[in-house]
């Protein structure tokens, strides 16, 4: 726990009184990191150990409307579908919530559908909390700069201070205590070749929540204390990549800097597995593609899932090699 607490950020960057100045809706995709986040400096705050950088799912995200409650109540609808407010979801929310509340008994309808296909597997956690920021502050008429923005979703779940952008996003981990210098920002570099798949690989729930896992593999894993300083590299590697367009380099970073990671969390004691056999063959077969001269990479998180990364001119290869795979092209005007 660190000297700071998550309402101190909010405290700085918002007046002391709201007032509601509208209903809001916004959009934020969802990320896959390239180089990822893995391990906290301060558990509280979000503050990670080492920078990450992701790409963005551009029409997988989540949709977020906040408006006045006319009961007089909160509320909160997850794909259509009442939360109870006791729900773990509907608690996370609101707490959420109540940082921008400051203490005003504003009661909020709060909507949130996600695009992203149940049959993708993804965590919706990035890109819900990014576009509930966005929705707070339309709905309070905050003004916020994206990069404050970032740090608030930060507090919601660190990955999400990467989904207020479309295109790739780099997340500085930053060195203050109070976190004020730890937020993303988007890298302005396009690349319409660029290429996603995700493969589902079928489970049942998790074994373990992202934020214990991480911090499970922090506290146990023997490995660990390599992994800050090769992630940082990992990060400077894959953002100097896309600004060289040099997708191998790219594509062999972000492969290794994910076996990296699955590695250390898999020396954790007891270790985390949430690879499975299918995952592990669906790797072996990328690693197969590329002996036989396809510039293809896996990248894996905290699931089984399995997702490649390619350009345009591999497309038509991937689409038959995995009759599965869900494309996504990160860059095509919305
Ligand atoms: C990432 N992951 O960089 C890494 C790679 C999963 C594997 O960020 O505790 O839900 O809410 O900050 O952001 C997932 O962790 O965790 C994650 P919290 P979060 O995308």
């Amino acid at each position: 726990m660190g000297r700071f607490a998550a309402s101190d950020i909010f405290d700085r960057f918002l007046p002391e009184q709201v007032t509601f100045k509208g209903d809001a809706d916004q959009y934020a995709p969802s990320n896959i990191a390239l180089s990822k986040y893995w391990g906290k400096r301060d558990k509280e705050l979000n503050l990670p150990l080492n920078s990450s950088l992701s790409i963005s799912l551009r029409e997988w995200g989540t949709r977020t409307k906040v408006s006045y409650s006319r009961s007089g109540k909160d509320t909160l609808s997850l794909n259509g579908q009442a939360v109870d407010l006791n729900d773990p979801f509907a608690v996370k929310v609101f707490a959420f919530a109540d940082h921008f509340r400051r203490g005003v008994p504003l009661p909020l309808s709060i909507d949130t559908t996600n695009t992203i296909p149940t049959a993708a597997g993804l965590a919706s956690s990035a890109s819900g909390f990014a576009a509930l920021t966005l929705s707070l502050n339309q709905a309070f008429g905050l003004e916020l700069s994206l990069s404050t923005l970032s740090m608030m979703a930060r507090i919601g779940s660190g990955s999400a201070s990467r989904s207020l952008w479309h295109g790739f996003v780099e997340w500085t981990c930053g060195e203050k205590v109070d976190g004020t210098d730890s937020y993303a920002s988007r890298l302005d570099r396009d690349w319409p070749e660029f290429r996603i798949a995700i493969l589902k690989v079928d489970t049942g729930p998790k074994s373990h929540p992202s934020t214990q896992g991480m911090n499970h593999t922090v506290a146990t894993s023997p490995l660990f204390s390599s992994w800050p300083k090769q992630a940082q590299e990992d990060c400077t590697t894959i953002r100097d990549a896309i600004f060289e367009k040099d997708f191998e380099k790219l594509g062999e970073t972000a492969e290794a800097n994910a076996i990296t990671m699955h590695a250390t969390m898999m020396a954790a004691r007891p270790g985390i597995f949430y690879l499975k056999p299918q995952s592990w063959s669906i790797i072996d077969q990328v690693q197969d593609c590329r002996r036989n001269g396809r510039s293809l990479f896996a990248t894996m998180d905290a699931g089984a899932n399995v997702k490649l990364i390619f350009l345009a001119e591999d497309e038509q290869f991937v689409r038959t090699t995995f009759p599965q795979a869900q494309i996504v092209q990160p860059f095509l005007p919305l």
